[in-house]
């Protein structure tokens, strides 16, 4: 099994049984113009992991290994919308208002999809969150089981918010997640670098903390089982 550099020790991949999961590169939270830069966030500090982002998915593409995207975002109708979110931090344009690009995080609306730079292709799956964590109210647990997957390369954003909280979720369901750190992104430094710490964190707590180099670098390499094979 290829072994990629990662903190707090070597991620011992299976690329068998890996799934790439890419969280919320929509367009509200990484565009100029979108909800993310209206609530006055620096979204430079999320579009630096698009490229990063981009050369892993193409190769992990390449190697016909299998990508599920998410994206965060509710019901036309909000019926899957706490009353608690929808007013949380008072300001005058909540989700479900009519913001820069559609209605804010409705499920539809061109600022809840994701970024073209990288779209979702026919059949990868893309799953529709109404919390921070992936596995919270959705059919993912059910996916990856039904495709044998125990490994998470877990990408994108916010680092402290949702792909913190998946990578938690994911590991109390029993996957070993690894977090490629130029491929995931926070409006606020401090928290991404705090974010990343955390998982690594206790000999790996909640999983590992790599960069995407070494995960594209692993996926040339032939599974164990064809080394040395004729
Ligand atoms: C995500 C958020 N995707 N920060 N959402 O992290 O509200």
């Amino acid at each position: 099994m290829p072994a990629i550099d990662a903190e707090p020790y070597p991620f011992a991949f299976d690329p068998a049984r890996a799934a790439l999961l890419i969280i919320d590169m929509q367009r509200d939270f990484l565009e100029p113009g979108g909800f993310g830069e209206m609530l006055g966030n620096d979204v430079a500090q999320l579009r630096r992991t698009i490229e990063p982002n981009r050369r892993l998915l193409a190769a992990w593409r390449a190697a016909g290994l299998p990508v599920i995207h998410t994206r965060e975002g509710h019901r036309p109708d909000l019926a899957d919308l706490p009353p608690s979110k929808k007013i949380r931090g008072g300001g005058p344009r909540t989700i479900g208002d009519a913001g820069p690009m559609g209605r804010i995080l409705v499920r539809g609306e061109p600022g809840h999809d994701i970024i073209p730079e990288l779209y979702p292709q026919a059949g990868e799956p893309v799953i529709d969150k109404p919390g921070k964590g992936a596995f919270f109210a959705t059919d993912l647990h059910a996916i990856l089981q039904h495709r044998g997957i125990a490994q998470l390369i877990v990408t994108g954003v916010t680092t402290e918010v949702c792909v913190n909280t998946t990578v938690r979720e994911a590991n109390d369901r029993g996957y070993d997640c690894l977090v490629p750190a130029d491929c995931a992104g926070s409006y606020f430094p401090e928290f991404h670098e705090a974010g990343l710490r955390m998982i690594a964190a206790q000999g790996g707590i909640f999983g590992w903390v790599g960069q995407s180099d070494a995960v594209i670098a692993a996926l040339g390499q032939p599974p164990a089982s064809l080394k040395g094979a004729a």
